[in-house]
């Protein structure tokens, strides 16, 4: 295994989710997120699980803390429970809410970790649900709201700021597949939702501006490299049409403040367009100052008719993960290169890329996951080549920090490179984050 080295300044992180990790889910006047309701209802999360104690950090964020830190972390990606700061979404603010955050930021500064906030990671107060969540436009405005306090409050101390993770998932597997809370299945909701969710960024964005904190702000997209399964023009175009939905329409969105044309002719033919609240995106669009990038896996595609825009996914027979996503490093190279070729020269940062692998803690205490160790080799390896090629990549955050609740998976699905024992919440360090912490020491140096 050739030994990596990054250029000195790259940011080596680590990221969570508010609603995946903290547990204390009405502890303190916090209020009901849509993940509390929809985790609760059987049939939702596998086995049953929920959030309510997760990994227990909102206890002990200072044990955590110690560990980022004895790892040589350098950043920390996590979010802010907006139902902890607005337990009804908006009006009354819930200060000890605020009060936990402030701790824990100051205690990653005292560390010499730097934070970068997620202001949503869709955990919407479910009193917002109540009318209409995020197909309401108003709930963009209640966002901006939550979104402005945030940057009064930490924006001094907080330099790195994500508005949104993830709008496809936000919106498709809430709004029209119905896996994730909300658990709405439709598709011209799920636009509608989407639509709401970036005018909420461009808002933020705009607001950020205006307090001119010094600080950079960008969102979060999930992306996968889209690949035809043939030389057929059919799989070709059914390639091009996937990734329309799955990356172009986010892409453009955010960065270009438009939507492919190819793609609403789709929408529209198909009569799953909505009629889009008055904003455009040409009143409201921001440049942002970073494109934050989550890469998993990629698609192969072929055309199907039947299939949801006339794409169907094509199961590869190569290597997965315990989430049955194929690993493909080359698909991170190909997204980067294409990025930084379509979009332009905006920084970029991998905000999240990891794998999911059965875990065990060994009679010695430890945890050998060599698997979880050449994902993320092969993986970093794509994005150093990356750079060497010119992309302006400048930070990369390991999904995730430890294990906790894959959202519709439950427990099941162990992303960490810290190991949790969810019986006593002992913590034990992978052999993946020893070999991060010496990437980063000579990367460092
Ligand atoms: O756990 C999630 C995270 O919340 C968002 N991105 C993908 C991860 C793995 O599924």
């Amino acid at each position: 295994m050739e030994k990596l080295r990054f250029p000195k300044d790259f940011i080596f992180g680590t990221a969570t989710a508010a609603y995946q990790i903290e547990g204390a889910y009405k502890e303190d006047e916090k209020g009901e997120s849509i993940w509390d309701r929809f985790s609760h209802i059987p049939g939702n999360v596998a086995k049953m699980h929920n959030g309510d104690i997760a990994c227990d950090h909102y206890h002990r964020y200072k044990e955590d803390v110690q560990l980022l830190k004895s790892l040589g972390i350098k950043s920390y990606r996590f979010s802010i429970a907006w139902p902890r700061i607005f337990p009804k979404g908006f009006g009354e603010i819930n200060q000890k809410g605020i009060q936990f955050y402030r701790d824990l930021i100051d205690e990653l500064i005292k560390n010499d970790i730097e934070p970068a906030i997620t202001i949503y990671h869709w955990d919407l107060p479910q009193k917002l649900q109540d009318i209409g969540g995020w197909a309401n436009p108003q709930v963009a405005d209640y966002y901006v709201d939550y979104a402005n306090l945030l940057f009064r409050e930490f924006g001094d101390r907080v330099k790195t700021w994500i508005t949104h993770n993830e709008p496809w998932v936000a919106s498709y597997l809430g709004y029209a597949l119905g896996v994730h809370a909300p658990g709405i299945k439709d598709m011209k909701m799920a636009l509608l939702a989407a639509h709401n969710i970036l005018l909420s960024h461009f808002k933020a964005v705009k607001a950020y501006r205006e307090l001119e904190q010094d600080g950079q702000i960008g969102i979060t997209l999930n992306l996968s490299t889209c690949y035809s399964n043939s030389a057929d023009e059919e799989d070709i175009a059914a390639a091009h049409r996937s990734d329309g939905w799955n990356n172009r329409w986010f892409l453009d969105a955010a960065l270009k403040g438009t939507y492919p044309e190819d793609m609403i002719k789709i929408f529209s033919d198909t009569n799953i367009m909505p009629e889009l609240p008055k904003e455009l995106f040409t009143e409201v669009f921001e440049t942002s100052d970073f494109l934050g990038i989550n890469y998993y896996t990629r698609q192969v595609v072929k055309n199907n008719s039947e299939a949801f825009i006339g794409a169907e996914s094509v199961a590869m027979d190569n290597p997965k993960t315990e989430m049955g996503w194929e690993i493909y490093p080359q698909g991170l190279y190909d997204l980067l290169t294409r990025i930084h070729r379509d979009y332009g020269n905006i920084d970029l940062y991998i905000t999240e890329n990891g794998a999911a692998f059965n875990d065990m803690v060994n009679r010695d205490g430890k945890v050998e996951d060599e698997n979880r160790l050449d994902y993320l080799y092969t993986h970093f390896a794509a994005a150093l080549s990356a750079i060497e090629a010119g992309v302006p990549l400048k930070g990369y955050y390991i999904w995730s920090f430890m294990d906790n609740f894959e959202w519709a998976e439950g427990y099941e699905k162990r992303f960490g490179i810290v190991h949790v024992n969810y019986k006593t919440q002992e913590r034990t360090i992978k052999k993946s984050a020893y070999w991060y912490k010496e990437l980063i020491e000579r990367s460092n140096k």
